[in-house]
């Protein structure tokens, strides 16, 4: 059992994260298009990955009886001026994720939603890691500067990013990595 407030705040986050995949997948298209295809692949696996972590709120939300609601999803931006500028954009809206979760956990701390606490828990640290793995991208775009033979290098390196986030849901929304 949800408090109203607490599942009405839930599904805001479940259309947050599926806007975050659309926003990874639109910069995956446009990095294909740019012939980055190590960058379109990084942001591809991130698509996997925010679509997952929308997965497990649409299942958590359903498995404490309460009622998803799905919203709209806004259209994301299509058009990049560089890497940098698509993964400066990147920790920005990881920023603004790391933002919201906080509030979700204050939100349960405070209606003493212990379940919602722990469940949240995983959020909080994913986000740790997700605007590192942004930082460390950026450092590195910014050490490569105009230099495209390095920009390939690192094309060449994100290509290899792999995930073993599910992406067949039809044994549930909520399973483990
Ligand atoms: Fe990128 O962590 Fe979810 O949104």
């Amino acid at each position: 059992m949800l408090h109203q407030e607490m599942a009405n705040a839930l599904n805001k986050q479940i259309n947050r994260e599926m806007y975050s995949a659309y926003l990874y997948l639109s910069m995956s298209n446009f990095s294909d298009k740019s012939g980055l295809k190590g960058f379109a692949n990084w942001f591809m696996v991130q698509y996997h990955e925010e679509t997952y972590h929308a997965m497990k709120l649409y299942g958590y939300v359903q498995r404490q009886g309460e009622d998803v609601v799905l919203d709209t999803i806004k259209a994301p931006q299509a058009e990049f001026k560089s890497a940098l500028d698509m993964f400066t954009l990147t920790l920005e809206h990881e920023q603004y994720i790391t933002t919201s979760i906080n509030e979700l956990m204050d939100l349960a701390i405070s209606k003493k939603d212990h379940a919602t606490q722990i469940f949240l828990e995983w959020y909080i640290t994913e986000q740790v890691e997700e605007e590192e793995n942004d930082n460390d991208i950026i450092a590195q775009l910014k050490l490569i500067g105009d230099n495209p033979h390095a920009l390939l290098m690192l094309d060449r390196e994100l290509a290899g990013r792999s995930t073993n986030v599910p992406t067949d849901f039809t044994k549930g929304a909520e399973q483990e990595e």
